[in-house]
């Protein structure tokens, strides 16, 4: 009795319960009708009991939905379940990942600014900086962020945001999250993190001083390979409200129809990612001992250059890989020309392995010179893992492998 009493005191709680338990039970709230899942509140508008119920709603003297670009409980249903999973006060559900970058770069800069940002990143990310927000009057210094001496040579007076993707797009070099957010707070500079390629059941960057955490949806927090969203999540409440007004300004929100196909994802969110990592670990292995292959670079495998920190910093090893054929560019074309389980396609965390050429697709944007720095080489290729039978996924790219 006292334990059931326990266990409704918790569950009334969620963010008390453990991960697996909050993936299913997250952001959802009791429903009129006893819906057990959120219903798609699939309108624009809503209501006003009266004139005065309509302004009191706008000064914010009394709580309810206005406008769904504001606010709609389909979408802040997601945001609070992806606000849990992730440990940060609160969440804001974006039209797509980059709305998410350009949302969290709005709210905390401002003409005359500097960022220090991890130069091996999602092409259009450092595209965004080198472009709109240099615009705006917003340097940028891109630096290898697992060079932390390199991260505090990079620090200015005025700069305001460290953004780091860890494990990096596409290179999976892994960055110190504790030791950068020191050398950010010293200098009074917010560190945002991008958490699309761990996610939260691997990665937990608010434990390790992170103040801004973001996500492209597309990837495995959806998981299904068919919507196009992105969130923010702050670490602390008193923030939010800034945050919030500059989405809403901006205007680059998440609709309800995407937000409740996000939110199921989540709810398989664990195991799709720890089964995907399990895969990833197997292919891994198998690529770096086969006889066309000249590295490999994967977090789980001892010879990636931070093993020891990714182990420290990450519970698990993830489900990307990023590899290259000793033949390079043109072998490597040959091997992505030539599979039929992996798919040739961007994109990546999702439940189908996708295969992919950085330097011609997802990091073309960037520049040759930019890739070099980087080390985002031609021949690299990027395997995203996905939940298929492991012998299967591995035989297809032994038998491409064999055409090279
Ligand atoms: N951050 C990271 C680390 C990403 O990998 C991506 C997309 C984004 C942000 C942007 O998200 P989106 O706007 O597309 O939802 N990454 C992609 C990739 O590597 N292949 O295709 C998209």
């Amino acid at each position: 009795m006292r334990e059931a009493l326990i266990l409704e005191e918790l569950v009334k709680n969620i963010r008390n319960m453990k991960f697996d338990t909050q993936a299913v039970h997250a952001g959802t709230e009791e429903d009129v009708h006893g819906a057990v899942v959120t219903p798609i509140y699939q309108t624009s508008t809503f209501k006003f009991k009266s004139v005065q119920h309509g302004a009191s709603l706008f000064s914010g003297e009394e709580e309810g939905f206005i406008y769904t670009r504001m606010r709609n409980p389909t979408v802040e249903a997601m945001e609070n379940a992806v606000a849990v999973l992730e440990g940060g006060a609160r969440a804001l559900g974006c039209g797509s990942g980059m709305a998410a970058v350009h949302t969290a770069f709005s709210a905390l800069l401002k003409s005359g600014d500097h960022v220090v940002c991890s130069e091996s990143v999602y092409g259009p990310t450092s595209t965004l900086l080198k472009t709109v927000m240099h615009g705006f009057g917003v340097e940028t210094t891109f630096v290898d962020t697992s060079d932390t001496e390199a991260v505090r040579k990079a620090m200015k007076n005025n700069t305001k945001v460290v953004f780091v993707e860890t494990p990096c797009n596409p290179t999976l070099i892994i960055s110190d999250l504790a030791a950068i957010a020191e050398i950010a707070h010293a200098q009074g500079a917010s560190l945002v993190v991008d958490n699309t390629f761990m996610g939260p059941v691997m990665q937990r960057p608010f434990e390790l001083g992170t103040d801004v955490i973001v996500h492209s949806l597309t990837k495995s927090l959806n998981g299904h390979a068919d919507v196009v969203g992105g969130i923010v999540v702050v670490k602390d409440e008193q923030t939010y409200p800034h945050f919030r007004k500059t989405l809403n300004q901006i205007g680059g929100v998440i609709d309800p129809f995407n937000s409740f196909l996000v939110h199921r994802g989540l709810k398989t969110l664990s195991l799709r990612v720890k089964h995907a990592a399990e895969s990833a670990m197997r292919v891994a292995e198998h690529l770096e001992q086969h006889s066309k292959i000249a590295w490999v670079r994967y977090p789980g495998l001892p010879s990636h250059p931070q093993y020891e920190l990714g182990k420290k910093q990450m519970s698990g090893p993830g489900s990307m890989i990023a590899f290259e054929l000793k033949g390079g560019l043109e072998a490597g074309k040959t091997m992505m020309n030539s599979v039929h389980l992996c798919q040739l396609a961007v994109s990546l965390g999702g439940v189908e392995s996708l295969i992919q050429h950085p330097a011609s697709m997802t990091h073309a944007s960037m520049g040759r010179e930019h890739r070099e720095q980087a080390h985002i080489t031609d021949g690299l290729v990027r395997l995203s893992v996905g939940i298929e039978d492991v012998e299967e996924i591995i035989a297809d790219l032994d038998h491409a492998l064999q055409l090279c």
